[in-house]
This record gives structure tokens, C-alpha cells and sequence, in this order.
């Protein structure tokens, strides 16, 4: 029977995926606390102890350690022959979904609801600023924004004035 700690912190989406499968599962986990918000996961003892990526969840299991959630979902779902798809069709639609999440869901709109909803002062200037310095304004225009009336930030006026 495989033994699972969990790597975590509570606002994590991301820690949240992997709790929920291994739950759906049947599974029982450790969970490992980590101090996200104090910076841990950007140490580089945490790094060479834990994950080199320097992110959140890390899966361990029985002693082995897993980063990045789809390919651990995807093993999970093959392991417990759960939610892995039925035949072709089903797998590529699998696929499509984990892709678009981590592309953009996950991406973009994880870090805003982060730093909108759990940093001390959520300040959409300095979302504005993180948002110009990457590709994120373009794609939450397109995909988004105009629904959301999320912040955007180059040269159209911002839908939302705080
Ligand atoms: N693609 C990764 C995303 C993981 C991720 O972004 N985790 C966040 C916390 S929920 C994190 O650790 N961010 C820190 C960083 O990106 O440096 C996955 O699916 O596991």
C-alpha cells in the first residue's frame, strides 16, 4: 500500500488538485505544511531538500518524491484506474484540459485570485506591473478579462479603478 505526504500549504489550488484526487481515490496523505507565505519555498535548502522547481505541492510517495500536478494526476488515475479515460477520445480530452490549465488557468488566474484574495494589501498596481512585464495582459484580454473585468494593462483603460 502506498504511503503519501503531501507537500502543501492551504491556499494552494495547485496542493488542492492532488487532496482531492488522492481523497477520490481512496487514498490517505500525510499533509506536509509549508511555509509559502514566509518564503521557504524560495530558499535553496528547501529547493535541494524538497523540489528544485520551488513550487507547491510536492507529492512523496513511499519515500519517492513527484512535482508538477498533471503528470501526477495522470499517474494517479492510472495507478487506481480512476478518471483516466476510457478510450482515445476521452484521454486527449484529458490532456486538452490539463494543458489548458496549467497554460492559463492555472497560470494566470491562480496568481491573481493569490495576489487579489491572500496578500496583505491587494494592491492592483502592483498586479498592473507584474501583468506588463509578461505575455498575462494580452492572454487575460482575449480569454478573460472582458467577462471577469479583470485589471489589464497596456494602453486601454483598466475596467476596474481602485
Ligand atoms: N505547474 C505547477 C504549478 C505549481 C505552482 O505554481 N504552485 C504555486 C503554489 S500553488 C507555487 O509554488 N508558486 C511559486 C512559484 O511559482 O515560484 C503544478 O501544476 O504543480
Amino acid at each position: 500500500m502506498a504511503s503519501y505526504r503531501l507537500h502543501y500549504f492551504p491556499e494552494s489550488g495547485n496542493s488542492y488538485k492532488l487532496a482531492l484526487m488522492l481523497t477520490l481515490c481512496g487514498r490517505r496523505f500525510e499533509p506536509v505544511w509549508t511555509d509559502f507565505a514566509g518564503g521557504v519555498t524560495r530558499t535553496a535548502e528547501w529547493r535541494q531538500a524538497v523540489n528544485e522547481m520551488g513550487e507547491i505541492p510536492v507529492l512523496e510517495e513511499n519515500g519517492m518524491s513527484w512535482t508538477q500536478t498533471a503528470p501526477i494526476l495522470l499517474k494517479l488515475a492510472e495507478q487506481y484506474g480512476k478518471f483516466g479515460g476510457e478510450n482515445a477520445q476521452e484521454k486527449f480530452e484529458i490532456l486538452r484540459w490539463l494543458f489548458w490549465d496549467n497554460h492559463k488557468l492555472t497560470s494566470y488566474m491562480a496568481t491573481y485570485r493569490f495576489q487579489r484574495t491572500f496578500t496583505p494589501s491587494p494592491d492592483l498596481t502592483s498586479w498592473r506591473s507584474f501583468a506588463s512585464a509578461s505575455m498575462i495582459s494580452s492572454a487575460f484580454w482575449n480569454c478573460t478579462c472582458s467577462e471577469t473585468r479583470l485589471p489589464q494593462a497596456s494602453g486601454r483603460p483598466s475596467p476596474i479603478s481602485r
